[in-house]
Order: C-alpha cells, then sequence, then structure tokens
C-alpha cells in the first residue's frame, strides 16, 4: 500500500520534472506567440503627456516607473517629430506607455502639426486605457498654446479623460522653507498659483494634482512628492483593471531605496514582470499558464540581461532560466506539486506565480551581475538568493488575487 503511493508519488514526480524541461523549453517562435497572445490581455495605460520643455514630463515618468525616461523602453519606436514613446516595462509587454511631446515651445509653433501627431497617438485602434497627462509648472503662466491643443484633442475624443499635474512646488514656497511640508502642501502662495492655473484650465480637466518630483540631490524628502495623490487621481480617471496594475506597481515595497543601480532598475522591471505573472495566473487564459509564464520569464530575462549589457535571443533567456530556476523549483514545487502540474490541481495562484517570477528576476540579477563583474556565477548563492526571495515575494504578493 505503501509502496504504491510512493510509487505512484514518484510517477508524478519525474512526471513534472519532464514537464519543466518542456516548459522550459520554449522556441523563439513560441516565445513570441505567447506574448503577442499577452500583451493583446495586459491593462496597459497609455499615457499621453503634454507640457512645455522642462515641464517636469521625464520627471512623471520617473515618479510613475521609477526608471528615467531614457531606459525606459528604448527603441520602441523610431523618434518623430514632435513625439517619442517610451513603453514600461517592455515594448514586448508594456503596462504603461508614455507618449512625450517634444519641442512644444512657449512660442506658437506649428501647434496644428503637433495635434495631429498627438491624435494620432489617441485613436482607439487598441483596446488600451487612454489618458492625457497635462503638466504644469506652478509659476508658469504662458500657457495659452498647451490649452489651445487640450481643448483641439478633447473636442476630437472627448471620452478620453485630462489630468493636469501641476509640478515644481517649492519654486513658490515661502522664503527660508527647506523641506515640503506634509501633504498637500497649504502655503498660500502655493494656493494661490494653483487656484489660478485651475482657472486657466476650467473645463479641460477632470482632476488637478500638485506634485514636486525632484533629484535625490536637491535634497528635499520625499523625493517624490504628492506621487500617492498622482496615483490616486490616475487610478481614479483609469478604468478598474488598469488602476489596479497602477496601484500595484507602486507598491510602496519596491520604492524602497537601494544601494544597488542595476538591482534598483532591475527590480522595477521584475515588479512589473510579478504583477503580469499575478494576473495572468488569475485569469484562465486560452493555453496552460506555465507556458506563459515562462514566456513571461523568458521576456524579464532577456530584458534585464539588457540592462546588465547582454543581448540574449529569447533561446538563450530561455538557457538561463532554466539553468538559475531548475533546482529551485524543484524544491519549491515539492510542497504544492498538486496544485503546479496543469491538468492535477487548480490554476497556479496568483501570488505564487508573482513571488516565483520575482525570486527569478531576482536570481538573474544576480547572474548578470556576477557575469558582469567577471565573475562565475554561483548556483548555489543563486539558489539561497532565490529561496529568500520568494519566501518574502509570497507574503508581500499575498494580496494580489
Ligand atoms: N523641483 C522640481 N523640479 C522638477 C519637477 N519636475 C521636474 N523638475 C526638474 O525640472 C527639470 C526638467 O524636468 P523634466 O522632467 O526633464 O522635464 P521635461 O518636461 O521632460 O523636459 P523636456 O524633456 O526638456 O521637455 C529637471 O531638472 C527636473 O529635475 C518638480 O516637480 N519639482
Ligand atoms: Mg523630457
Amino acid at each position: 500500500m505503501t509502496k504504491d503511493w510512493k510509487s505512484r508519488l514518484a510517477n508524478v514526480w519525474s512526471g513534472a520534472t519532464q514537464m519543466l524541461g518542456q516548459w522550459f523549453s520554449v522556441s523563439d517562435e513560441q516565445v513570441a506567440e505567447i506574448l503577442a497572445k499577452v500583451r493583446a490581455q495586459l491593462p496597459t495605460t497609455e499615457a499621453l503627456l503634454i507640457g512645455k520643455p522642462q515641464a517636469g514630463k521625464s520627471s512623471l515618468v520617473r515618479g510613475l516607473t521609477g526608471v528615467s525616461a531614457a531606459i525606459v523602453g528604448q527603441g520602441f519606436r523610431p523618434h518623430t517629430q514632435h513625439t517619442e514613446r517610451y513603453a514600461y516595462p517592455s515594448g514586448d509587454l508594456p503596462l504603461l506607455i508614455f507618449t512625450d511631446t517634444v519641442g512644444l515651445g512657449d512660442v506658437n509653433q506649428d501647434t496644428k502639426a503637433i495635434i495631429q501627431e498627438l491624435a494620432k497617438n489617441l485613436q482607439p485602434e487598441n483596446r488600451r486605457a487612454k489618458i492625457i497627462i497635462l503638466t504644469v509648472k506652478i509659476n508658469d503662466f504662458a500657457t495659452e498654446s498647451l490649452r489651445e491643443i487640450v481643448k483641439e484633442l478633447r473636442s476630437q475624443y472627448a471620452n478620453i479623460p485630462c489630468l493636469l499635474v501641476v509640478t515644481c512646488l517649492h519654486e513658490v514656497y515661502p522664503p527660508g522653507t527647506d523641506n515640503h511640508p506634509a501633504y498637500p502642501p497649504d502655503f498660500e502662495t502655493v494656493k494661490r498659483a494653483f487656484t489660478a492655473i485651475l482657472e486657466q484650465f476650467t473645463g479641460l480637466c477632470e482632476r488637478a494634482v500638485l506634485v514636486d518630483f525632484t533629484l535625490e540631490e536637491d535634497g528635499y524628502n520625499p523625493v517624490f512628492y504628492g506621487l500617492e495623490a498622482l496615483r490616486d487621481a490616475l487610478a481614479e480617471l483609469l478604468p478598474e483593471a488598469e488602476a489596479r496594475a497602477i496601484y500595484q506597481l507602486l507598491d510602496e515595497g519596491a520604492s524602497e531605496k537601494l544601494g544597488n543601480l542595476y538591482r534598483d532598475v532591475g527590480r522595477r522591471y521584475i515588479l512589473a514582470f510579478a504583477i503580469m505573472a499575478a494576473g495572468l495566473a488569475a485569469v484562465p487564459l486560452p493555453f496552460t499558464t506555465m507556458p506563459v509564464l515562462t514566456a513571461l520569464q523568458v521576456s524579464l530575462v532577456g530584458l534585464l540581461g539588457k540592462l546588465y549589457g547582454q543581448v540574449l535571443t529569447p533561446s538563450q533567456a530561455g538557457g538561463i532560466v532554466s539553468a538559475i530556476a531548475g533546482g529551485f523549483l524543484a524544491q519549491a514545487i515539492g510542497r504544492e506539486l498538486v496544485k503546479f502540474i496543469p491538468g492535477l490541481g487548480s490554476a497556479l495562484a496568483a501570488s505564487w506565480a508573482a513571488a516565483y517570477t520575482w525570486a527569478l528576476g531576482e536570481g538573474a540579477c544576480i547572474y548578470f551581475g556576477d557575469l558582469m563583474g567577471g565573475k562565475k556565477p554561483d548556483p548555489e548563492k543563486i539558489k539561497a538568493a532565490m529561496r529568500a526571495a520568494f519566501q518574502e515575494a509570497q507574503e508581500r504578493f499575498k494580496k494580489l488575487k
């Protein structure tokens, strides 16, 4: 009896490890195909950033993604005359797409051409949630051409919401103020300027928020003052799924400051992928979850590799996924075996998929970090780090359903 039970378990086990082999060996075409399907289901937000030069558009991208606009979505789309597009975390699997207006001067430039190009980005050719984010400095009242652009866009696309983000608050703080007050700031100077700007944009925006997104070296605390208000305003204007994704992306755990620049940026990407993994585990797809998860992770590892200066094809990335995940996974699933094997148990729990993706990303960062430092990656060190990351992440992602 016991023997029988044991041999059955052994069979299940060997079946599972065989399946593991299959899951990890996805061809480049399969990865591309799966990612295309996943992409179509992602709660992606397209944010159209409109504002004068130096108004703080790129800083908004940094606040929302934790990475600079220069790093977000490198090479996502060729430059056009007036707009540039960035995708986060990647062009393959974007959760946020920013369209940045460039060259929107104070002087009445070719406003018509700019409007035309912006309007192209708002066309409903996909089911992505869209929002216009209008960025204005708190001490800038020369906003005629901005208003003209917004008015025109809104008359063409009445159902796309517009959020007014008023930046650079500390520039109008009373003299002698060397840090932010509790949010929202109730300085008379700020209130007066804000009211004046609101008046200018009456009827053009659904909501307005005050922010001050400084640089670390400016010495202001917090660096992203008003980020929660911005998040809440965005969430309120977006459909539910997209709003939830933004909340998760700005989860306080991820914005902790980290010493290591690569790891810090890497974790931003890992978080985004963990969130996608959770979403996919929860949403029934027309195919089993595990290959999708693998494709997602192959894509994540490819992206992290790029960050560390390694260009990888999907199959090379897949090789790394299986190399660093293999041993870890066999251990981690020991307990959850039944749940884990498609057909035997329920779909992967969302928090499990997220935690596993997170741990894998952490492992990959160590792997690439070692390579970059000219060291041979140490499998034991990677496995130990993944175990720790997995446990911590499971706790953290418990609330993802
Ligand atoms: N104090 C403060 N500085 C800001 C804020 N937003 C942006 N800045 C600073 O203003 C400068 C321009 O900000 P960016 O975010 O690059 O502005 P931008 O609109 O992307 O500028 P262009 O890309 O040149 O059009 C940078 O030095 C930022 O650090 C803000 O809210 N508060
Ligand atoms: Mg910019």
